[in-house]
């Protein structure tokens, strides 16, 4: 673990445009940091699509699935700590749908907590905590052969350039059979002066999450990174619907990182590219979804349009 993760960074930072992978933001103080950040005001993501879940929870839970009376599982990828789907949980209980939920996670933490909460708001709700990869648990209930309702919320795809994207809704369909679902939460193409603040908020937790990777290094990797030193810089163009995070060296500096036995320069104003956050909007998603076995069924949108969720058809 801790190999590959001096590896991954020694390969960022050792390109003439340096980067780090996102994925490294998440160890137990940037799960805390991200909850944080889910309840920003300047954070819109999580508020629009609560709010597609609130109001047009008949209309979702019933697109799932024409036939109450047959059972499906219902996987949640990247299920974090399920308070969005409790709604879609409690909707399909209580219109006596027959189902399990199988919340897939990398974090046993969080599944533990998820499965308590749940046991204790839904008891009737059958809950299987699939602890692991996607990909290895997608593999795991894919002998199964009942029907299956994926989700994949929460914008999370938009982590993800649009080649993996693809790579990754079309491995997806090959774990799931035809006529299965994914709903997929994407946060819509729109105007700099609403998207940038949501990454660069006023009292500055993402700042923290960002900087969070460098501190990760130096405990984990024995890195000397001043943390003081570096600033979060969050940049978005809406011609190309990304948002793009950055470390910027404030100054011309060094640093040794111990695992991988290397000194690192920067140079002053130098950035370290951190994450995307993909914007999507139809002709976005009908390119990502052009290679898969996906096709679109029906969109669901916030009231202000910032938010959809896609009904896709495997
Ligand atoms: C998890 N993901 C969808 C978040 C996003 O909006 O890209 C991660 C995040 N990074 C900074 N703020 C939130």
């Amino acid at each position: 673990m801790i190999e590959q993760f001096a590896e991954n960074v020694d390969l960022g930072l050792s390109k003439s445009e340096k980067t780090l992978p996102s994925k490294y933001f998440y160890d137990k103080n940037g799960d805390e940091l991200f909850i944080e950040i889910m309840n920003m005001p300047e954070y819109y993501l999580t508020r629009c699509e609560m709010e597609i879940f609130t109001t047009q929870t008949d209309e979702l839970v019933d697109s799932f699935r024409a036939d109450k009376n047959e059972y499906f599982e219902l996987i949640e990828l990247g299920a974090g700590d399920g308070s969005k789907t409790r709604k879609l949980l409690a909707a399909l209980s209580d219109k006596g749908y027959q189902f399990d939920y199988l919340p897939v996670d990398i974090s046993q933490n969080s599944l533990e907590q998820l499965q308590l909460s749940l046991q204790h708001h839904l008891p009737l709700v059958s809950v299987v905590p699939k602890h692991g990869d996607y990909f290895e648990m997608l593999g795991s209930v894919k002998d199964s052969h009942h029907p299956k309702i994926v989700l994949f919320l929460g914008s999370n795809i938009g982590n993800m350039t649009d080649t993996v994207a693809s790579d990754f809704l079309y491995q997806l369909g090959a774990n799931l059979s035809k006529n299965d679902k994914l709903l997929l939460g994407t946060d819509l193409i729109k105007s700099e002066d609403i998207v940038l603040p949501a990454y660069n908020d006023e009292s500055g937790i993402t700042h923290s999450f960002n900087i969070n990777l460098l501190h990760r290094m130096n405990t984990e990797l024995g890195a000397n990174f001043d943390l003081d030193a570096f600033s979060h810089a969050p940049e978005y163009n809406e011609d190309e619907g990304i948002a793009k995070s950055y470390l910027l060296s404030n100054k011309e500096q060094s640093v040794k990182i111990a695992a991988t036995g290397k000194t690192y320069h920067f140079r002053a104003g130098e950035k370290i590219h951190t994450e995307i956050s993909r914007k999507y909007d139809d002709d976005v998603l009908a390119k990502i979804l052009a290679k898969t076995d996906f096709s679109v069924n029906s969109k669901f949108t916030d009231q202000k349009n910032y938010f959809a969720n896609y009904l896709l058809n495997r």
